[in-house]
């Protein structure tokens, strides 16, 4: 089976918020102590973090769960919970996340880009916290919050300086193991190679660039013919391009053709693509007669016109001509290389490699008519104001029903046309709602009428 991976799903379950405590303080000579129950520790964040380590996004086909450690529960004396280790993901740089619908959320381009894929929980506060001047001994306390908890979609888009584009066998692995370290899989026939590999190419002391081998293009892979298609996007964040065409081809098919083909390809699958630097180079030169060979362009006229009109059969002309055994014109495409990737990372702007991208967080509440005399209230705020261990005392149900209140929740009730004896949920809590005085018939079940 093949070990590159260019697509997969995550689920991201985000560490839950550990509980607050009830607890009175007790002491020998105090006839009664206070609350001193202590607050629940945060859950651990769950965090994508892009790694050259790591090139494919094959351990997440099997393995596709990640969650960030739960907090620890509050205790008495006012000992708050052990917060939850955040957890670290590496994915290879290029990863990019979308939410189920599509929407792309995060795209970690450098090495060390991390972005807050789970928000851990946030702790639920104890007893202690609630203390005030008409309560004296509170005994409720807060839950911990839920983990933040979603599948996204990831995709891999190989980030290289180069890459190498051309028909099916016509030498770009060759080529890739001449100029770098890369051992990809060399043979006489196309579609050799099945997934793309990376090399690095050092021109000289100051310069590194990275060449990706893309597998075979023909004619159709825009739309999806040969393998070419799947492979198209790791051609989009090359800085420069290498069109790279067999001049005396096997199959018949003549240079500039093949350059027509290419060239055409990639505009119907991104037509910026032609705005990028890109060097034709003629392969296999030691198959052709030297008195045979193409005229090459002169070494300044690297910026083409981006419609790729230069492609007209008559006049099609390489850049280059190299081959891969002999060695000729392989030191002339490295150098030149080097000039282009160099011109165009110096106009790029700097990345500072620790890009932090958060996720908005939502916010507020809304309200929502679920049914006849029925509503849901929907929301982190009004969530949390609900979520205590008892709501049946007293204290407890004053304390929400201030919390609904100063948050806006009674407003927004009786602006969705709630009407006294109405049924509200919000989070696992359900009552009925009278317009000064809601009564708490859900978690545990209550069925007290208060006042
Ligand atoms: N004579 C000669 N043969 C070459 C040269 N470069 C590559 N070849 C041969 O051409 C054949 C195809 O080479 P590959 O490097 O596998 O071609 P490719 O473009 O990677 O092919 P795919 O991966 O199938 O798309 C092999 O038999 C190579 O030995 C060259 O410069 N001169
Ligand atoms: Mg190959």
């Amino acid at each position: 089976m093949s070990g590159f991976v260019d697509e997969a799903q995550l689920h991201v379950k985000a560490g839950d918020g550990g509980a607050g405590a009830v607890a009175m303080r007790r002491e020998a000579h105090v006839d009664k102590g206070g609350p001193d129950g202590g607050d629940g520790g945060r859950g651990g964040n769950v965090w994508l973090v892009a790694t050259t380590n790591q090139s494919s996004l094959l351990p997440f086909r099997d393995h596709p769960h990640r969650a960030g450690e739960n907090g620890g529960h509050g205790g008495g004396k006012k000992m708050h919970g052990k917060r939850g280790h955040d957890l670290e993901v590496p994915v290879p740089v290029g990863t990019r996340a979308r939410k189920a619908n599509g929407t792309i959320l995060c795209d970690l381009t450098n090495a060390g880009d991390r972005w807050l894929a789970g928000e851990g929980g946030r702790g639920g506060r104890g007893n202690a916290s609630f203390l005030s001047n008409n309560r004296r001994a509170p005994t409720f306390a807060e839950q911990g919050e839920k983990g933040h908890e979603e599948w996204y979609d990831l995709e891999l888009a190989l980030v290289a300086d180069v890459a190498l584009v051309g028909f099916p066998n016509v030498g770009k692995s060759t080529l890739i193991s001449r100029i770098s370290a890369a051992k990809p899989k060399i043979a006489d026939y196309p579609f050799t190679t099945l997934e793309p590999h990376l090399g690095v190419v050092r021109a000289d002391d100051e310069t590194n660039y990275t060449v990706a081998d893309i597998p075979g293009l023909v004619e159709g892979a825009a739309e999806g013919k040969g393998l070419g298609h799947q492979f198209l996007r790791h051609i989009t964040r090359a800085r420069a391009l290498v069109v790279l065409v067999e001049l005396d081809p096997v199959t018949g098919v003549p240079p500039a053709e093949q350059h027509r083909v290419l060239i055409d390809e990639l505009r119907r699958y991104q037509p910026d693509l032609l705005e990028r630097p890109r060097l034709v180079v003629g392969s296999k030169a030691d198959m052709v007669a030297v008195g045979d060979l193409p005229e090459t362009t002169a070494p300044e006229t690297f910026d083409r016109d981006a419609t790729g009109n230069d492609s007209a059969a008559e006049d099609f002309r390489p850049d280059l001509v190299i081959s891969a055994v002999t060695g000729q014109g392989i030191p002339a495409l490295i150098g030149r290389l080097a000039t282009l990737v160099t011109q165009t990372r110096t106009a790029e702007p700097e990345a500072d490699g620790t890009i932090i991208i958060h996720r908005p967080l939502p916010e507020g509440f809304s309200v929502e008519r679920i049914g006849e005399g029925e509503f849901a209230v929907v929301g982190k705020v009004a969530e949390r104001a609900v979520a205590l261990n008892d709501v049946t005392t007293d204290e407890a149900a004053d304390y929400v029903q201030g919390r609904l209140r100063s948050i806006g929740v009674d407003r927004a009730l009786a602006k969705a046309g709630a009407r006294d004896g109405d049924t509200v949920h919000i989070g696992d809590l359900s009552f009925t709602w009278f317009r000064d005085q809601p009564e708490f018939t859900g978690q545990p079940q209550s069925r007290r009428r208060r006042r």
